[in-house]
């Protein structure tokens, strides 16, 4: 994909039918060869940057293929850096691919995946962490995924990792210079001006780590379990939270076998919520199976909803079970659910057994009525994505990558850090910091492996 001397085309817009379709072109000969199918009021190779042709899509043969809008950027003030014709088209399955067809024909390769985006990052139009967001962009569900990935590509993550990073790269280059001074026994910085620059970067980095565990959530969604006994309402929260029916609720005791799982918009994030079978000692195949699988719901759940019929008694086992939800130190978050408010409830939850389970964060809801749900909708945001608004102005690490290269970046930081205190010679504090300020380079691509490289665009679409 480095070969950046072939002109790339392809649609950039879904299959299927609709108004219009956008077939896109970008290299070298982008205006020679979108000149040779392109037939209007003006030759389009000679036509200024960021300008609009009506005309006629052509094949080799002189067949008119469509009516078409030809908009012209020149190299470098389009998205790749490159010269770009976008063509757009009449929609449907048909005029766009016969469209693209004719520019390979005459001389174009189809474009791979994020191909595009991939020449915008070689050219310097964006780095990698913003061509990142383009893809994040485009994946946005919410509010609040569209909101993080926009300031992405706007270059908030990146400003913050370059500016630590440069700071770094200053601190490296002035004990670099010590060094090659060393006979002489000379200090360029005072070393509790450096420490104090360490320390520094060290809480900016650690800012950043800290942004994630609510960024993770707003990037993917938040995973929440429904669980709890036969017959608490399980099945009816989900669809009480959803305002469907999706899942059967019945008065008989493990109806739910399956996993459902159903996607919500709670304040502008993405919330995957999953019913599960009631939790029992069970003989019967399918609810073993069933039973299996909530708990495997358990250990992926970001918050699990501990749900419990607080009108009648607890059943046998129940506050056991509850008692070894609240211990598992697997359970990220968890949320007790008294349900069925709209009856009286039973004393016997108040029982001396049972006190573990005011310390819970909890909520009373009528899953039948809908009672409680906008508590527990708020409870929810505020355990997943906490304080964090949309509009704040620390940046945000949204993907596990980007975590990854700061969490390395500040080992090596600390390592660095560790040998500036024992006093140790410049090359050690030196070959830490160099690796932090490889491992932050690695974020916006100032280093990169064609590994990394293929792992991110191959995701994007293709004509992204
Ligand atoms: N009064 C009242 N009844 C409810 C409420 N929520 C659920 N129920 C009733 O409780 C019974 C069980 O509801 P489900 O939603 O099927 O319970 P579940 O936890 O999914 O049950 P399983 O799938 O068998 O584990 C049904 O008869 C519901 O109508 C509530 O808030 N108030
Ligand atoms: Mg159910």
């Amino acid at each position: 994909m480095r070969d950046i001397k072939d002109t790339i085309a392809a649609i950039s817009t879904p299959p299927g039918e609709g108004a219009l379709a956008v077939v896109r072109l970008s290299g070298n000969r982008a205006l020679p060869l979108a000149a040779m199918a392109f037939r209007g009021k003006s030759g389009l190779e000679s036509v200024p940057s960021h300008t609009l042709h009506v005309g006629t899509l052509l094949s080799a043969s002189g067949t008119a293929i469509d009516t078409v809008v030809a908009s012209v950027y020149r190299s470098p003030h389009s998205y790749t850096g490159e010269d770009v014709v976008e063509f757009s088209t009449h929609g449907g399955y048909y005029v766009a691919r016969r469209a693209l067809e004719e520019l390979i024909s005459r001389g174009a390769r189809l474009a791979k995946p994020g191909e595009f985006t991939f020449r915008a990052f070689l050219n310097g139009r964006l780095d990698l962490a913003q061509a990142e967001a383009v893809a994040d962009l485009i994946a946005s569900r919410t509010e609040r995924s569209h909101a993080a990935s926009l300031r992405q590509l706007e270059g908030d993550l990146s400003r913050e990792v370059k500016g630590i990073r440069d700071d770094l790269v200053e601190l490296c280059g002035l004990l670099e210079v010590e060094l090659d001074f060393s006979d002489e026994d000379l200090e360029f910085i005072d070393r509790r001006e450096m420490k104090k620059k360490f320390a520094s970067a060290i809480a900016r980095l650690d800012g950043l780590l800290s942004s994630y565990a609510a960024g993770r959530l707003i990037h993917d969604g938040v995973r929440v379990a429904i669980v709890g006994s036969p017959n608490v309402g399980k099945s009816s929260l989900l669809n009480a939270l959803t305002r469907e029916e999706r899942a059967i609720v019945s008065s008989a005791p493990g109806t739910t076998r399956d996993t459902i799982e159903v996607e919500l918009n709670i304040g502008g994030i993405l919330f995957r919520v999953v019913d599960t079978a009631g939790l029992r000692e069970s003989v019967d195949d399918i609810e073993v199976e069933g039973i299996r699988r909530a708990y495997r719901q358990i250990r992926t759940a970001d918050i699990v909803l501990l749900v419990i019929d607080a009108s009648r008694p607890p059943i046998d086992g129940e506050v056991e079970l509850l008692r070894r939800m609240t211990e598992d130190g697997t359970i990220q978050r968890l949320l007790l659910i008294r349900n069925k408010s709209d009856l009286p409830v039973s004393e016997e939850w108040s029982d001396e057994g049972s006190s573990f389970l005011d310390r819970l964060e909890s909520v009373s809801v009528s899953a039948l009525k809908g009672d409680g749900l906008d508590s527990l909708n708020e409870k929810l945001l505020k355990m997943s994505v906490g304080d964090t608004q949309s509009s704040e102005s620390h940046p945000l690490l949204v993907s596990a990558r980007h975590k990854d290269a700061v969490e390395r970046a500040m080992s090596a930081l600390q390592m660095s850090l560790r040998s500036l205190e024992e006093e140790r010679g410049g090359e050690f504090i030196c070959v830490d910091l160099r690796n932090s300020i490889d491992s932050l380079g690695e974020i916006i691509g100032v280093v990169t492996t064609d590994d990394i490289l293929a792992n991110i665009f191959s995701k994007f679409c293709v004509g992204k």
